[in-house]
């Protein structure tokens, strides 16, 4: 609103075209102002109004700081890694909007007993406290990406953990959704379909073999002729300790338990090859978490080796 002090001490509203005042934009790549005064954002930076009526001018300073739209991912995504081993993986972090950003952090929070041992990138200055990689970038421009490269050596315990990594800027930021990435991860043996432990998942030795267990065979009726050739676990019971073992991971649809109707059954399905509803027909528990037949064969396809 612009307002004029008259000489009388009286006040009159200026800011309508049709009371003669004028503006103008010192960059209008900056910001733009329409004949009544409204101002228009366009870009990042700092711009002069200049308001004139008469011969009286008067100027406001304006900073502009677009939205931005910041995302990160993981790449590659380890499923799994040894005890101990070398862990690398890459933070990209991209500028989805136009603008720059500007005061780009980066925090990972590395994965629970895990040790660090670098990270680096071009642009970006990186730390390491307590377990977090917080690394920093005064600015990232519009449409680019800048990577981080984290080392660190995986858990020397055994289990499943994960890693988080999350990105913000000084600005807004757009669309949140995608500022932060976990990347889940299995330290040591991961549960798999491989029972007779041969290196590989076969509907008619390993299939058989874990809707035979959950039935609640053992011995003989366990293993005859189901036993791949290669086998590292050969004996019923070794076998059956190992079904008993990884049971939990052999809930395909997710419903806190573990049956041969349901979950058996889509495995062995899922090792002959089926997929889509040939694969889910009559054989999603109730209460399953995995439901769909895109849900079910995504799991499976992590029990292969
Ligand atoms: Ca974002
Ligand atoms: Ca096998
Ligand atoms: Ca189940």
């Amino acid at each position: 609103m612009v307002v004029g002090n008259y000489d009388d001490g009286s006040q009159r509203d200026l800011t309508g075209a049709e009371t003669g005042t004028t503006y103008d934009s010192d960059d209008p790549a900056i910001a733009t102002v329409d004949e009544n005064g409204q101002v228009s954002a366009v870009g990042n930076g700092t711009t002069t109004i200049a308001v004139t009526n008469g011969t009286e001018t008067a100027t406001v300073v304006v900073l502009v700081q677009m939205p931005t739209d910041l995302s990160v991912v993981q790449d590659p995504v380890t499923e799994s890694v040894d005890p101990g081993a070398e862990l690398a993986y890459r933070l990209i972090i991209t500028n989805l909007g136009a603008e720059t950003a500007r005061e780009v952090q980066v925090e990972d929070r590395l994965a629970q007993g895990s040790s660090y041992v670098s990270a680096s990138g071009s642009g970006w200055s990186c730390i390491e406290a307590g377990g977090v990689v917080s690394c920093y970038r005064p600015e990232l421009g519009g449409g680019a990406s800048a990577p981080i490269d984290i080392l660190t050596q995986a858990p020397t315990q055994a289990g499943p953990t994960s890693n988080t990594a999350a990105v913000r800027s000084g600005v807004e930021d757009g669309n949140t959704g995608d500022n932060v990435a976990v990347q889940s991860f299995q330290v040591g043996e991961t549960d798999n379909a491989d029972v007779d432990g041969n290196g590989a998942a076969d509907a008619l030795s390993d299939g058989l073999l874990i809707i035979r267990r959950l039935f609640g065979f053992s011995g003989a009726a366990l293993t005859d002729g189901a036993v791949g050739s290669g086998c590292t676990r050969c004996d019923p019971t070794a076998i059956a300790a190992h079904i008993d073992q990884i049971q939990e991971g052999l809930d395909v649809d997710g419903n806190g338990l573990t049956d041969a109707l349901t979950d058996g059954l889509l495995i062995i399905r899922y090792l002959f090859g089926f997929s889509g509803t040939a694969l889910t027909d009559g054989a999603v528990g109730a209460g399953c978490t995995r439901c769909t037949a895109e849900e079910i064969s995504a799991y499976c396809a992590t029990l292969v080796p």
